[in-house]
């Protein structure tokens, strides 16, 4: 049965491209899955202590993103809210994963190197283990399907060798214990206990660009806030920011082809299109051959009618944190016992004694 989790680190500047990327699709596999979503507070702490803010910076951040998941319509009873330093399982499940993830895997992560950047004597070695960790958000659900935007994709990529490694080392003890199923592994058939979890990425949004260089991507870390739309910017600051934001003088095609070369132009008529629920080829249609001084105010109107609602709602649920204090103790138990589950078999399979 498919399952699908999810997490957003709770350091600050929630912005638009974690909406669009991930948030905003969680709420649409609602429907038809089972969801976890989780505010991985583990993974905050990973760079300097002057980025993450310390401690009562990183409480606000728990509540504040847990609040825009709820406000963009995440259902805390149907599926599961809470944060992951709550369920010990995950980094459990991380330290053997180190174990089974070889350096050289690591050693190709992409991310780890912008965030390290020059300086990498002095990044931390949570930051290094980080994929790790993520793997083990993940796999401690056996969940099928991750729904995240593009930049995570490799990160997706390493949990599935993770899964793979793991399933093929311990495939004769699954089998022995009876907890795996059989599945075909190269030419072999071994019996696996871990899914080969499916990135779940796509859309105009997957990958949203800074609004001052369209060759980076809106990052919540950006020093300059013009970068990105926050989802708690007022309709002001929106249409500010979408005003400013930097384009080449052309106007727009009237075909996606003539978006190459022209990221700042594709990167606005994608947020167009995911806001609408359209693609980029339905944008184009109607805006082909106008000049951004007319689509910017449409872009900025649409932004606002979008985002302030959910705005108005997190604020709404800010106002009582113990609301949103509940929800994340609530769903830590639910998601504990889920854990727990596949704690006590990966122990079995490992070959730690327990009870
Ligand atoms: N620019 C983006 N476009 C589309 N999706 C994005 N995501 C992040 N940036 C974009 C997706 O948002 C989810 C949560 O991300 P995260 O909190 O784990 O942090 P991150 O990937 O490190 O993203 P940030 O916001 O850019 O933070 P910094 O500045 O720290 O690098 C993920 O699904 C991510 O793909």
């Amino acid at each position: 049965e498919p399952l699908v989790f999810s997490g957003v680190q709770p350091t600050g500047n929630l912005h638009l491209g974690n909406y669009l990327g991930a948030i905003r699709r969680w709420v649409a596999l609602q429907e038809n899955n089972n969801c976890i979503y989780c505010v991985v507070d583990q993974h905050a702490i990973t760079q300097a202590i002057s980025v993450w803010g310390g401690p009562s910076e990183l409480l606000r951040n728990t509540r504040e993103v847990t609040a825009a998941f709820l406000a963009a319509g995440v259902d805390p009873k149907k599926h599961i809210v809470f944060n992951q330093s709550r369920v010990r399982q995950h980094s459990e499940l991380a330290w053997i994963f180190n174990c089974i993830a070889r350096m050289g895997w690591l050693n190709r992560m992409t991310q780890f190197k912008d965030k390290a950047g020059k300086d990498r004597e002095n990044a931390s070695v949570g930051l290094y283990v980080y994929p790790n960790l993520m793997a083990a958000d993940i796999l401690v659900y056996r969940a099928t399907h991750v729904p995240v935007g593009e930049d995570q994709k490799q990160h997706l990529e390493l949990t599935r060798d993770i899964a793979q490694k793991f399933n093929t080392d311990f495939s004769d003890r699954i089998s022995e214990l009876g907890l795996g199923i059989e599945t075909q592994s190269g030419d072999e058939t071994i019996s696996s206990f871990f899914p080969l979890t499916e990135p779940v990425i796509g859309g105009p949004a997957a990958r949203l660009m800074s609004l001052r260089d369209g060759t980076k991507k809106m990052s919540k870390s950006d020093p300059s806030d013009l970068s990105r739309i926050n989802l708690i910017d007022d309709a002001d600051t929106i249409s500010k920011k979408i005003r400013k934001a930097k384009t080449d003088s052309d106007p727009l095609p009237s075909e996606v082809d003539g978006l190459k070369d022209r990221p700042e132009a594709d990167n606005l008529v994608g947020i167009y299109a995911a806001l609408t629920d359209t693609d980029k080829e339905t944008v184009l249609r109607n805006f082909g051959g106008q000049q951004f001084s007319i689509f910017k105010p449409v872009l900025a109107e649409l932004a606002v009618e979008k985002l302030s609602p959910i705005a108005d709602e997190m604020r709404r649920i800010s106002a009582d944190p113990g609301y949103v204090d509940n929800v994340l103790k609530d769903g830590g138990e639910r998601a504990s016992v889920l854990a727990e589950k596949t704690m006590h078999k990966v122990r079995d399979i490992v070959g730690f004694l327990q009870d």
